[in-house]
């Protein structure tokens, strides 16, 4: 297996990337896969931190003002620079972040759909014509610019999760400021400058249209995410990361009435009832669950299962879990990498020593492929069987463990269960059975913000809104209209009638 800092060196010249700026001795960057020192990095200051929210501020107060169409073709031409890029920038985030290959390409894929996406809605922002209960008026809703968007993203999707809101605050005229997670800024870094690329070539082209320092990087810690928290400056705040932290800048944000878009915790359920197509099931149960290491907030965490068909569909999971290929996230074939550090290796132990105190039965969870690194924490994922639904199995724990539970009787009973977490991420069921399907995905449903069927829980679209309720925060992103939370509407009523009819028919005769 070649080092990890050797790799770097190529996929920075891949990418025609220069550290300079940011390399320092803050604090050390770690490749998961080996528990090689990547680079030390330098943190910004708060004052450094201050500088650049104002100068963002300054810089959308031009953008504002620059067709949204316009905006577009920078997002267009990022977008293009990430196709020329996708292999070397997918790299990266295998290094930095552990994914395998496959994963990390996939990531850097899921930040071109979306600039697609955004470069569509920069023509299509639009608002309502109303119908005016007065003659000879007209109601409408115009969507403008908020200002500057704070972005703060979590180590598993370093890059996507910060494109999603990225492509769209900017084609809706925001200027933006990231806080990306301390354990993956090469990464930011490198979106960053391809960030840049596209607009000094922009620039170059059409001289004036994108506002110097549009886009702000700032690289350290919480300190960093509470300055934009608690900054004026900053009208809207995204938040991907745990539900400790979202809380935290939920509270923040409110004081001073901004506005979060927060996507927290999840704890996601599947259901599998009696007329479920169990190899189709497995293979999506095996995907969500061990896929990224345990590590999305969309990974399957409870699989609910109908007494039914719970052996049989157990008997076929051990059998995967003890085949499936764990290593080197950058070698071919491996569909499990590494846990991003020795602290969510110990999480997960914590989880497990737990469960079985609460009467699981654990299959799996150990530590393997030492021989890889003496820091880097792989773990053969494991399968939990659990007698009920306690303290462990409702706490979401950044891992490959999957609690299994039985359910007998109706699927109201899987629902229930499903819904009794605080987390309201994502959800699914396996079913053949229309009226359960139906049933699901009904009112009386799953409580998540995504509910699925005859598909696992991971592994979003970008069309659609991502996001979740209850303590996942209420945030939606992406897809659909998820471009509204960076916009602020105005409802404008203009009279044309040279009388001035009042509203509700009240007479106010002057
Ligand atoms: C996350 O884990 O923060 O649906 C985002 C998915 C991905 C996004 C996950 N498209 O799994």
């Amino acid at each position: 297996m070649s080092d990890s800092r050797t790799r770097l060196q190529q996929v920075l010249q891949d990418l025609g990337l220069d550290l300079g700026a940011f390399e320092g001795q803050d604090w050390s960057i770690r490749a998961p896969r080996d528990g090689v020192v990547l680079a030390g990095v330098k943190s910004h200051s708060a004052e450094q931190a201050q500088a650049a929210l104002a100068q963002a501020h300054q810089a959308w107060l031009g953008w504002r003002g620059v067709p949204a169409p316009v905006r577009g073709e920078l997002v267009r031409r990022f977008g293009e620079l990430l196709r020329r890029h996708k292999a070397a920038l997918g790299e990266l985030v295998s290094l930095e972040a552990g994914k395998i290959a496959a994963e990390g390409q996939g990531e850097v894929q899921e930040m071109i759909d979306i600039c697609d996406f955004a470069l569509g809605l920069s023509r299509q922002l639009h608002g309502l014509t109303i119908a005016s209960e007065r003659p000879g008026h007209r109601m409408m809703e115009t969507w403008h610019p908020m200002g500057v968007v704070g972005i703060i993203s979590a180590f598993n999707f370093p890059v996507a999760v910060w494109s999603w809101n990225a492509a769209l605050a900017l084609v809706c005229g925001n200027a933006i400021v990231w806080k990306p997670s301390e354990k993956t800024p090469l990464t930011a870094i490198a979106c960053q400058q391809l960030l840049r690329q596209a607009m000094e070539a922009f620039n170059a082209d059409q001289p004036g249209t994108v506002p110097e320092g549009l886009s702000q990087l700032l690289i350290g810690g919480r300190e960093l995410g509470e300055a934009l928290a608690a900054s004026p400056l900053v009208p809207v705040l995204s938040a991907t990361g745990s539900t400790r932290m979202g809380r935290q800048v939920a509270v923040k944000v409110a004081e001073r009435f901004g506005r979060a878009i927060l996507e927290l915790g999840g704890n996601n359920a599947m259901i599998v009832t009696p007329t479920a197509d169990l190899e189709l099931a497995a293979r999506a149960i095996t995907f969500a669950a061990v896929g990224t290491a345990g590590q999305r907030c969309t990974t399957l965490r409870r699989l609910i299962v109908h007494a039914s068909v719970a052996d049989a569909l157990l008997a076929r999971l051990a059998q995967i879990y003890q085949s499936i290929a764990i290593g080197d996230p950058l070698q071919q074939g491996t569909l499990v990498g590494p846990l991003i550090d020795r602290a969510a290796f110990d999480a997960m132990q914590r989880a497990l020593e737990q469960a079985r105190a609460e009467g699981g039965q654990v299959l799996g969870g150990e530590r393997v492929r030492a021989d890889l690194g003496q820091d880097a924490w792989y773990v053969r994922p494991a399968l939990v069987q659990m007698p009920g639904q306690s303290a462990v199995v409702q706490r979401e724990t950044f891992a490959p463990i999957l609690y299994v539970l039985r359910y007998g009787g109706d699927t109201g009973a899987a629902i229930a269960l499903q819904n009794a977490v605080p987390q309201g991420l994502s959800s699914a069921i396996f079913t053949q059975s229309l009226a359960d399907a139906e049933r699901f995905m009904s009112a009386a449903g799953s409580d998540c913000g995504i509910a699925n069927v005859n598909i696992g829980t991971s592994g979003a679209e970008i069309g659609g809104a991502f996001g979740g309720e209850k303590e996942t925060g209420g945030g939606r992103e992406s897809g659909s209209d998820a471009w509204k939370g960076y916009m602020r509407r105005a409802t404008n009523t203009i009279n044309y009638s040279g009388a001035l009819p009042l509203a509700q028919g009240v007479r106010f005769d002057v």
